[in-house]
């Protein structure tokens, strides 16, 4: 099976000293093992970046080598129609993941272009629920065959 990928974006390598009322205590390399304990067998690429640039070519990878993304972009979600523009050539089923609930925050974080493509949004449910994420996209991988 071609690998799932879980892509990370900006101030995320900062997890657990991040404003943890809003982002929890725990670090992205904890992250890192929940994703990887849910995704049991199924190869995983697990990565982060503060650059546009290399989520966008991590998209592109995704579009040749993988079966599924769980994208948190963080910020760039709000503000990049590029990374929008390569998610859209992605075939396989994306869900967008924000650790904590974006609608319940200022407006800056209440218009998302991720959302244009993803066939799944998912916020609030803090660190622990990138393993939730993981385990709805291998569903919807299987469910695409
Ligand atoms: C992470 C960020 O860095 C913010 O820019 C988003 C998201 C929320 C999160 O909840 O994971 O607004």
């Amino acid at each position: 099976m071609k690998p799932i990928y879980v892509l990370n974006g900006p101030n995320l390598n900062r997890l657990g000293k991040r404003e943890p009322s809003i982002y929890g205590t725990t670090t992205l390399a904890e992250v890192e093992q929940i994703c990887r304990d849910a995704a049991g067998a199924t190869p995983l690429q697990f990565r982060q970046t503060n650059s546009e640039e290399a989520l966008i070519n991590w998209v592109h990878e995704a579009i040749d080598e993988g079966s599924g993304i769980v994208i948190n972009p963080a910020a760039f979600t709000f503000t990049s129609i590029a990374l929008l523009d390569a998610l859209k050539m992605f075939e396989g089923p994306v869900i967008e993941f924000h650790i904590s609930n974006v609608h319940k925050r200022e407006a800056i974080y209440h218009r998302s272009y991720v959302s244009m493509r993803a066939d799944v949004v998912m916020a609030g449910l803090g660190a622990g629920g990138y393993g939730t994420a993981v385990r709805a996209l291998l569903e919807l991988v299987a469910q695409r065959g």
